[in-house]
């Protein structure tokens, strides 16, 4: 009967009201590449452009509530996880994907807000390393959340290579580093390591472009991707353009 049901992408992410990050950004993205959206929420997070002013988090319970329903009700085709607040979400969504027989998904390992505030206690990110990180198809830190995984400093693409080798040392299928946030370069670069396989993308770096955001719609987009059939490279090249044409938009006009 599923194939009945219109194609949908999962996010497990929080929520940011301004709809700029977390599940709002994530629909709109899942929308563009043709999918319908479903959502389960982490955390509601209160928060201004400059500012997290603070979050009131989901239990395992209350995330476990939001997605059992949706195994039965949506023709799920990929999943992405975003802001994973606490040890016991984390938890609670590595067991949903050991029992649940869906997707590999792509893991935003979300530590920090892009204005620096932090999203993610640090146990989490342990369990994360341990628990999460074996199930995904792959894993897209920044240049900060790449140096928290992998324990290296990273200040060049030689450093982001070695990164994403340690991190798929501990466990990961493929990680992409984002590098748009490594200073001094006109360049954004992102390296790709799939088992091993690295491809490494160049866009031009766009001054001044709210970033606010940014990482959550890569990340839905390259599981949209996925989730439409494409492989990993090419998901991750679709996803990139994608988000060159929202930054360039949003410095244009308003932001993402
Ligand atoms: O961009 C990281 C991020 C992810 N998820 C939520 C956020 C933010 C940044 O503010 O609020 C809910």
């Amino acid at each position: 009967m599923s194939g009945q049901k219109p194609r949908t992408a999962l996010t497990i992410a929080g929520f940011d009201p301004s709809g700029g990050a977390g599940v709002l950004a994530d629909a709109r993205t899942f929308g563009a590449f043709g999918l319908e959206a479903a959502a389960a929420i982490t955390s509601i997070t209160f928060q201004t452009p400059e500012k997290v002013l603070g979050a009131i988090h989901q239990t395992a319970e209350t995330l476990r509530a939001q997605l059992e329903p949706l195994l039965e009700s949506a023709n799920i085709v990929s999943i992405k996880t975003g802001m994973l607040p606490t040890k016991e979400i984390v938890l609670a969504v590595a067991r949903f994907f050991r029992e649940a027989d869906l997707q590999a998904p792509v893991i935003d390992p979300v530590i920090t807000s892009s204005s620096g505030h932090s999203l993610m206690e640090p146990d989490a990110l342990t369990a994360l390393v341990e628990n999460l990180l074996p199930l995904a198809r792959v894993i897209t830190p920044n240049i900060s959340e790449a140096e928290a995984l992998s324990g290296n400093t990273i200040r060049s693409e030689a450093d982001m290579r070695a990164a994403a080798a340690r991190i798929r040392a501990l466990g990961a299928r493929a990680v992409l580093i984002k590098g748009g946030h490594l200073e001094a370069q006109t360049e954004a670069i992102d390296v790709l390591d799939d088992q091993g396989r690295v491809t490494v993308f160049r866009v031009p770096r766009i001054p001044g472009a709210s970033l606010h955001g940014s990482g959550c719609v890569l990340s839905a987009a390259i599981a949209a991707c996925l989730g439409n059939g494409m492989r990993l490279e090419e998901s991750v090249s679709e996803a990139k353009k994608f988000v060159l044409e929202v930054l360039q938009k949003s410095n244009l006009s308003i932001s993402i």
